[in-house]
């Protein structure tokens, strides 16, 4: 082992000796960032190689005074990387494992950490040191990591939800005050270049394809997911329903002692959440779960609350989980529950138009989330499309062809869901949209989603793909689809 690789083994603490390293910060975005401001603080030396211009970011590293360097191409990071000679990088998760600046440093023995590592070995900046509890999965993953901090908040604690979520965790890390614990959403991003993370708790919620061309592929996916069982402490929460997160809990190692936890929406068996006569139940964390179990909340209060979907009711059983393994009483998490609001265009309810109910799931990227909101419906006028990113979306068509009314098709890859929907689903009927862009988009769609509706049918936005061609994210195209109903039915009143 080199000195280098020595040095970096031993630099487990805020309170160790970082200065002079010399780090090369790869990214400037929100994870670029908070790792350059935190390595600045500990004197070591950074030089922050990002591909794309940002203002605001750039005047902060000056102020900061962190060296930094804009190379567009790749070939240019690597020059910048060949001239700076880092004993270290730290990598933005929005660089695929397939990146030159990957093979450059395993070539030159150079070690790569991700910013999730870095915040581990780090976390000890304030007497108080938070536990983590670590949340993956294809779907889910941010309403479990809201819903897990909202829980641990109701029973008293200080907690935030971080990571993949928005926060990078260096920020809160380096809160002066510090937390009893942070709930860390990580990406299969995040997760693969995780090395020494030892969550209190962890749950990996539901495994589907998505982000392969990253990964390279489904296993890369599946391994990188798998990793945030590793070193777990207390508690591996896992879906009875998802043989694949089962058996990644088997197959983890694990803190001797930690138990294995699981969630689903059918009766649990003894160290289980689930669901019996209507109610969610925890045989969990009950002394006496051989035949007891605590009581949480009906599924009919869920319903009234606009959030009794089944997709909803797993997130709820796996934050549930995750609380009650840190502490939390069933009191407190039922109150948690019944006073949580997801956010906006996650299966958002927008109320009823034109005899039908209307709701806005704009966050359903990929095909899994999709799939989660149209199960739970019957009579759909279903607002698709966008880009695919090359998944086929043929099954989702042919799982939940006798679901559709109709189907509105948007986006840049529309002549491929024609297709499928033409193959799958002849007797739907179908409607094509023609504008391009934005707000034209939506007010296309809304227009013929209630032309195609009928009394008690739900149009539902569940686009199964990504918005980047017609929108600027996600939440774009959900508040496009949002304000073109709010015109319509003004308009129309
Ligand atoms: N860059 C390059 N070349 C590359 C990739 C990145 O030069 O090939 C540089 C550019 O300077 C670019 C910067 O890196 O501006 C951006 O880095 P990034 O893409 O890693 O983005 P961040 O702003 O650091 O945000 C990341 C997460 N983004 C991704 O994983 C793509 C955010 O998740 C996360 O909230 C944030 O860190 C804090 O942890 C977003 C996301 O889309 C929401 N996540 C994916 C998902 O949820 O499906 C994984």
């Amino acid at each position: 082992m080199t000195a280098v690789q020595e040095r970096l083994d031993a630099l487990t603490s805020w309170h160790h000796d970082w200065s002079g390293l010399r780090v090369a910060v790869l990214g400037l975005g929100a994870t670029g960032f908070s790792v350059a401001d935190t390595l600045v603080e500990l004197n070591a030396q950074v030089r922050v190689v990002y591909g794309k211009p940002d203002l605001d970011r750039e005047r902060l590293l000056e102020v900061i005074g962190a060296e930094r360097a804009l190379a567009e191409s790749d070939d240019a990071q690597l020059a910048e990387l060949d001239a700076f000679s880092p004993e270290l990088i730290v990598i933005s998760p929005g660089y695929p494992s397939h990146h030159p600046v990957v093979s450059w440093a395993a070539e030159r023995g150079v070690t790569v950490w991700g910013d999730i590592e870095l915040g581990w070995r780090l976390r000890d900046k304030t007497d108080r040191i938070a536990d983590w509890i670590c949340i993956t999965g294809t779907n889910g993953k941010t309403t479990t990591s809201q819903l897990t901090a909202h829980m641990l908040v109701a029973g008293g604690l200080r907690a935030a939800p971080v990571g993949n979520i928005g926060t990078p965790i260096l920020d809160a890390l380096r809160d002066p005050v510090g937390y009893d614990v942070l709930v860390v959403e990580l990406s299969s991003f995040q997760l693969e270049r995780v090395h020494s993370i030892s969550p209190y708790a962890s749950v990996c919620l539901n495994l589907a394809d998505d982000h392969l061309d990253w990964h390279g592929g489904a296993a890369g996916y599946r391994d990188a997911k798998a990793k945030v069982y590793e070193n777990t402490q207390v508690a591996c929460v896992y879906n009875r329903g998802d043989l694949a997160t089962e058996r990644m809990v088997e197959e983890a190692d694990v803190v001797v002692g930690a138990r294995a936890i699981s969630f689903g929406l059918d009766s649990p068996p003894p160290s289980g959440f689930g669901v019996v006569d209507g109610i969610l139940i925890d045989r969990g964390f009950h002394t006496g779960r051989r035949d007891e179990a605590f009581e949480l909340v009906t599924v009919e209060e869920l319903e009234n609350r606009g959030i009794g979907q089944p997709h909803m009711g797993q997130n709820i059983l796996a934050a549930a989980a995750l609380a009650r393994s840190r502490g939390v009483e069933p009191a407190e998490i039922a109150s948690a529950i019944l006073s949580f609001t997801p956010d906006p265009h996650r299966a958002q309810q927008l109320g009823e138009w034109a005899g039908a109910r209307w709701i806005d799931d704009s966050k359903a990227t990929n095909v899994h989330a999709a799939d989660a909101s149209l199960r739970a419906l019957s009579g759909v006028v279903w607002v698709v499309g966008g880009l695919l990113k090359g998944v086929d979306i043929s099954p989702l068509v042919i799982q939940h062809a006798t679901r559709l009314r109709g189907a509105v098709v948007i986006g840049a890859d529309r002549a491929e869901v024609l297709a499928i929907l033409a193959k799958h689903a002849p007797q739907v009927a179908v409607t094509e949209v023609v504008a391009e862009r934005g707000l034209d988009v939506m007010r296309e769609a809304v227009r013929a989603a209630a032309e195609l509706a009928q009394q008690g049918d739900t149009v539902l936005l569940s686009p199964a793909s990504a918005s980047m061609d017609q929108f600027a994210d996600y939440a774009d195209r959900g508040r496009a689809f949002q304000e073109a109903l709010a015109e319509l039915s003004d308009g129309a009143e």
